[in-house]
């Protein structure tokens, strides 16, 4: 951690800091190396927690039972989140009762923030997935919110994974909070192009998004199309709450598959199993 990260009250950074991993360019954080070395095997599952929708114990229950069904990895965020406390105490607990169990597997997941505006940083997570919307038509989106959370992002120390977040469609709340030109889900030349400047821009990660709930999850081709182009870390999500569509979501290319809304219903542990059973028969 930088030197006074806790109490300076500054907006710069000591030009006499100590490089961290997570502020060098050229170092690869632990989290993200975890997440390349386990997606090299096959696919993963990441339950997406929205601390708008939980309660810190109920954040903290859900993730553990998503983690006993399969999910290896946690992350926390949502489009609407408003208050930074909330997101700092559902963060907490979850990796509070991550740290005080037993179970080997759960104290392995990390707890990685996906954040939606400058309110998404917490210093208690493992890293963040500091993103920029690719297709907003909005610069705020793009590179301004960025500016504005990196303060935090470098006090707190947490590793920061550098991603490219996509939109398809105009009708989720993600679209819409984000202002996005929505990428057509029938086009999968326009993802890739999207793509393609997201790896010439050196972003490792890129996450494909229909949107929370969306009834039409981002199709194989498109997810084939983009990886035949790009070789980083590949994240798909919204509307899979099927092991069909998860499996297919995986065997086109997907490294990460995240899960949100599905969390949320009564006993979606049978379903997440059976999604994380079904992602697993495509390991490499
Ligand atoms: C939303 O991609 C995630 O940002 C997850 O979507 O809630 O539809 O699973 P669901």
């Amino acid at each position: 951690m930088p030197p006074n990260a806790q109490t300076s009250t500054s907006t710069t950074p000591s030009s006499t800091t100590t490089r961290k991993p997570g502020h060098d360019l050229t170092n690869i954080g632990p989290v993200e190396k975890f997440l390349i070395q386990r997606t090299k095997k096959g696919p993963l599952c990441a339950a997406l927690i929205d601390p708008e929708d939980f309660s810190p114990k109920q954040a903290s229950d859900t993730a553990a039972r998503a983690i006993d069904a399969g999910a290896s990895l946690i992350l926390v965020g949502g489009s609407t989140l408003a208050n930074q406390g909330r997101l700092d105490s559902v963060v907490k607990a979850i990796k509070g009762h991550r740290q005080s169990h037993q179970n080997h597997a759960r104290s392995q997941v990390p707890v990685i923030l996906f954040p939606g505006n400058i309110t998404g940083v917490s210093r208690f997570a493992d890293a963040i997935l500091f993103s920029s919307l690719l297709n907003s038509t909005n610069p705020y989106f793009i590179v301004g919110a960025q500016a504005l959370g990196s303060i935090e992002v470098y006090k707190s120390g947490i590793e920061s994974i550098p991603m490219a977040y996509l939109v398809f469609g105009n009708s989720s709340a993600t679209s819409f909070i984000g202002q996005v030109n929505g990428l057509p889900t029938s086009k999968p030349n326009l993802a890739v192009i999207y793509a393609l400047a997201a790896k010439y821009l050196g972003m490792r990660t890129l996450y494909l998004e229909a949107g929370s709930g969306s009834g039409e999850p981002i199709p194989a081709e498109t997810i084939r199309a983009v990886r035949r182009i790009y070789d980083g870390l590949l994240i798909v999500g919204g509307g899979l709450t099927t092991p069909e569509a998860a499996k297919r979501a995986a065997k086109a290319g997907a490294d990460v598959l995240v899960i949100g809304n599905l969390l949320q219903s009564f006993g979606f542990e049978k379903t997440l199993r059976q999604i994380t059973i079904s992602i697993r028969s495509q390991s490499k």
